[in-house]
């Protein structure tokens, strides 16, 4: 497949936990989704984390696309294997001169599943660069388990939904930018700790954090949660997400309200197990 990883790419995501920049669309096409973008923000209000930022590949027939594009497709493949669901998927938008930030986390911390092979895919549809507050990851940082987290009240704009960080000392000086051009993708795994700082460009910041998950991961809390299948054979661990046919119709937005709230119910459960307990989990 043409988007597949090399063997040195594979490698190097297994010792530190990412591999970045892999090209997924030219420079014109992303223009074109950035077009997208600002069209639907005119069109439905922003999108933000929690609403129509949040699975929006479930509303918008363009984020669907992007989803699937085979180069980000093939990429993960090679690293989770054939059968390939989207969990869910995470508009990232800071805009220029945007003190919104992203604290130091790990995505297992509440994502809830097992085993912890979610793999993030964070599409750049705009220059992400330590100016504009590209994501910085610790690299190895993947391979010392589940950390202590909890909601972190700093005065500043965290992007994340409870402002949950990690509770350890991070040792900042091994923080490595990920700088993306326009239509290139990083990959991290779940369990590397990453962040970002605010955006001091003139430009917006816009990403997308795509979560797959091999077919064979189980959701662990006690509801029953809906996931997309993108690619391979589902293995009926999640109930089906419909396609959207056209941009917010009444359907989807039903469908995408109803599986969003079970989503951040389920997701208040998790954080309720774990937030009390300190240490590797
Ligand atoms: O966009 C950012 O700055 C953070 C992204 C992130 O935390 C993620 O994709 O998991």
């Amino acid at each position: 497949m043409a988007g597949s990883l090399n063997a040195r790419q594979i490698e190097h995501y297994r010792s530190d936990g990412y591999v970045s920049p892999l090209r997924a669309f030219s420079a014109e096409q992303t223009l074109a989704y950035r077009r997208r973008l600002e069209e639907s923000e005119a069109r439905f209000g922003p999108l933000q984390v929690g609403k129509l930022g949040s699975k929006s590949h479930l509303v918008f027939t363009w984020v669907d696309e992007i989803a699937r594009h085979p180069a980000v497709l093939d990429a993960v493949e090679s690293l989770i294997g054939p059968d390939i669901l989207i969990y869910t998927l995470t508009m990232w938008l800071k805009n220029a001169r945007d003190d919104a930030y992203v604290g130091w986390h790990q995505d297992a911390s509440y994502f809830g599943l097992e085993p912890k092979e979610q793999i993030t895919a964070w599409v750049a549809l705009s220059e992400s660069s330590p100016e504009s507050g590209c994501v910085q990851v610790i690299p190895g940082s993947h391979h010392h388990g589940l950390m202590h987290h909890s909601s972190q009240q700093t005065g500043r704009k965290s992007m994340l939904p409870r402002s949950q960080s990690v509770t350890n000392a991070i040792d900042e000086s091994a923080a490595v930018d990920q700088p993306l051009k326009p239509g290139e993708f990083s990959l991290h795994h779940t369990l590397l700790i990453h962040g970002s700082g605010p955006n001091r460009s003139s430009d917006r910041r816009l990403g997308i954090g795509i979560s797959y998950i091999p077919a064979r991961v189980r959701f662990t809390g006690s509801a029953r949660l809906t996931a997309m299948r993108v690619r391979g054979i589902d293995h009926g661990n999640f109930d089906p997400e419909p396609r959207p046919q056209a941009d917010c119709d009444a359907a989807a937005l039903a469908f995408h309200e109803a599986t969003l709230r079970n989503y951040f119910e389920s997701k208040k459960e998790l954080a309720a197990a774990y937030e009390p307990v300190k240490g590797a989990a």
